[in-house]
């Protein structure tokens, strides 16, 4: 991760003028190509339709990867699988999706693993701040043995779960001043996801912290209902958070992961062979997906700051006092996610 020498605080007030919707439009256009598919037609009995639903929105990496999950699934079904987008939550939010997967009426969904933890408790080791230094290492997690596992245990309750993409690391935003250190978060009202860790984190911090549904968050952040929320640059912008949040702060506090889901009463309807291509778009979808939001991480950051964003990049010593301030989070968690897990993600990044 990039640090410098001092606080560094960017922001260009004639990029304000640039508006927000040519920002998206640049940024969109500026994703790496969606790649050509690979790999033969599937023949097997049957036509289906798969609707996909996802609570980013359409110019964000995710709705991207997704478009590649469409293409790869009806080439390669020779148009006998037709796959319909909803972005923005059209469908509902992360647990809404979910529920329509166990109760069948929605075949597909790929929410953050936070919102799910009191499901898969397992899920919480994403929500450790601090504990995956680099893209590399959350793949090596993601990929690896550890992943593949949480995959498995993952396909019960009426879902199936055949893959991974990324939402990314986690930035804070605010409307009210620049935070550079925990002291700067007193009294700052802190919308969240709906997760006891991020909760725990950013009470730990002094904040005042507020679980919420992604869904109402927009509305929530332009009424003062919360003075501040945080999601990985993507999802700031392709959200519009800019337009109501003037300060951010690199924290790169939690990464993220999302998880590609299918309803297990469509999943069961599904012949072998087909069974099988959707897991093969799921895994090229998440690469690829992820290549989008590594590719575009510190591009959009600089299109945040040229639209007017305060953003504070902390210095070594400023992000230390970050990590060791929440670093109690991991006595309270570390026996209810387990020990040796949380060892093994470590070991990882040594
Ligand atoms: O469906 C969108 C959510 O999965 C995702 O954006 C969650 O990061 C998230 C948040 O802040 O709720």
């Amino acid at each position: 991760m990039k640090t410098t020498t001092m606080t560094r605080v960017t922001s260009l007030i004639g990029g304000a003028l640039l508006g927000l919707t040519t920002l998206q439009a640049s940024a969109a256009s500026e994703m790496p190509p969606i790649p050509d598919v690979k790999g033969d037609v599937v023949k097997a009995d049957g036509d289906f339709k798969i609707k996909f639903s996802i609570g980013t929105t359409q110019s964000g990496a995710q709705y991207r990867g997704l478009e590649y999950f469409e293409k790869i699934v009806e080439k390669r079904s020779d148009g006998h699988i037709q796959v319909e987008l909803f972005p923005g939550a059209q469908l509902g939010d992360d647990l809404q999706a979910v529920s329509a997967l166990q109760s069948g009426t929605l075949e597909m969904t790929a929410p953050s693993t936070s919102p799910l933890v009191s499901m898969f408790p397992k899920f919480a080791l994403f929500d450790l701040p601090f504990l995956f230094p680099t893209p590399e290492v959350a793949d090596e997690v993601l990929d690896g043995e550890i992943g593949q596992q949480m995959l498995k245990d993952a396909s019960t309750n009426g879902l199936v779960a055949i893959g991974w993409a990324e939402n990314g690391y986690r930035q804070l935003t605010n409307s009210q001043h620049p935070v550079s250190s925990p002291e700067d978060l007193d009294g700052l009202k802190i919308r969240t996801m709906q997760n006891p860790i991020h909760l725990d984190i950013w009470r730990t911090l002094g904040a005042n912290p507020t679980p919420m549904s992604f869904a109402e968050l927009f509305t929530a952040l332009e009424q003062g209902v919360v003075d501040g929320q945080e999601n990985p640059w993507i999802t700031i912008q392709s959200s519009k958070f800019n337009e109501v949040q003037d300060y951010a702060t690199e924290t790169n506090h939690v990464y993220t992961p999302f998880i590609t889901l299918v309803s297990e009463r469509f999943w069961n309807k599904l012949p072998a062979d087909y069974q099988q291509l959707l897991r093969e778009a799921a895994k090229q979808m998440g690469d690829y997906e992820r290549h989008v939001s590594r590719t575009m991480n510190d591009q959009i950051k600089q299109e945040l700051a040229d639209s007017g964003m305060q953003i504070t990049e902390l210095t070594p010593e400023q992000m230390k006092t970050f990590q060791d301030t929440v670093a109690p989070v991991y006595d309270d968690w570390r026996d209810k996610i387990g020990g040796e897990l949380i060892d093994k993600v470590r070991a990882v990044s040594q």
